[in-house]
């Protein structure tokens, strides 16, 4: 079967172990978060009725951990030092008002070109075809400078006219000069699109991100 092919696959599945489960959050913006639904292709998605915030880049830049982050909990979305774990489209409902949407990371080397393949589109129709999709979290590891899926991954949200934010993630592991060259070259490259920094560790970045997300949210209600 062709990429294409296995990407218009309609069909559910729950390849990752999860539960429906629901806390109560701290935080004013996120009271409640529940794992929703997965789906490898857009179409398997049971919704497209409320808000979508996708978050998108490499293999292991840490997209999964950045939705425990903002929910504040260890392990709704499934992380893990090996990339590759998030296979499928995942979707967090969020006080029963919008959705995190959590995708397979590009740029794997171990996955081979038909796998690869199936991931790019699953991305690309995600992004294109998503009605529902008020903001896309472009994330970058910023220990190092943006690959070159990186930067074609931006240009392609930029021709495309999408809204997105560059999310600066694990600036813990970064020196202050450093984190100051990246601002500088992204600047240089990327003039005027927005970019924030963050990391798992920090209160402060999680509270500006969650802000961010809930104007993309209402402006999209
Ligand atoms: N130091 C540091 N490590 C982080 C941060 N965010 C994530 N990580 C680590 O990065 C690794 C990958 O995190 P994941 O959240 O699984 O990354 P992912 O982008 O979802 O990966 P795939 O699902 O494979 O595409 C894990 O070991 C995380 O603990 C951060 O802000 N700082
Ligand atoms: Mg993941």
């Amino acid at each position: 079967m062709s990429a294409h092919k296995l990407t218009i696959t309609y069909v559910m599945v729950f390849c990752e172990t999860m539960t429906r489960r629901e806390i109560r959050l701290h935080s004013e913006l996120m009271k409640s978060a529940t794992y929703f639904a997965s789906a490898a292709s857009l179409e398997g998605l049971p919704v497209n009725d409320r808000p979508q915030v996708a978050m998108i880049g490499r293999s292991n830049v840490g997209k999964s951990s950045l939705i425990n982050h903002l929910v504040g909990m260890k392990d709704l979305a499934h992380s893990s030092s090996k990339p590759g774990r998030t296979q499928t489209i995942n979707l967090y409902e969020i006080d029963k008002k919008f959705f995190l949407a959590d995708l397979p990371g590009y740029g794997f080397a171990k996955k081979s070109a038909e796998q690869k393949a199936v991931f790019a589109g699953m991305i690309e129709d995600y992004l294109l075809n998503c009605e529902a999709l008020a903001l896309v979290l472009l994330i970058i590891d910023t220990r190092i400078p943006p690959s070159e899926l990186d930067a074609s991954m931006l240009e392609w949200l930029q021709f495309n006219q999408l809204p997105f934010v560059i999310v600066m993630n694990k600036v813990d592991k970064v020196k202050k000069n450093d984190l100051l060259k990246m601002h500088a070259d992204l600047e240089r490259n990327y003039p005027g699109i927005p970019r924030i920094e963050h990391s798992i560790d920090s209160d402060m970045h999680r509270k500006e991100l969650l802000t961010i997300i809930e104007n993309a949210v209402k402006l999209h209600s």
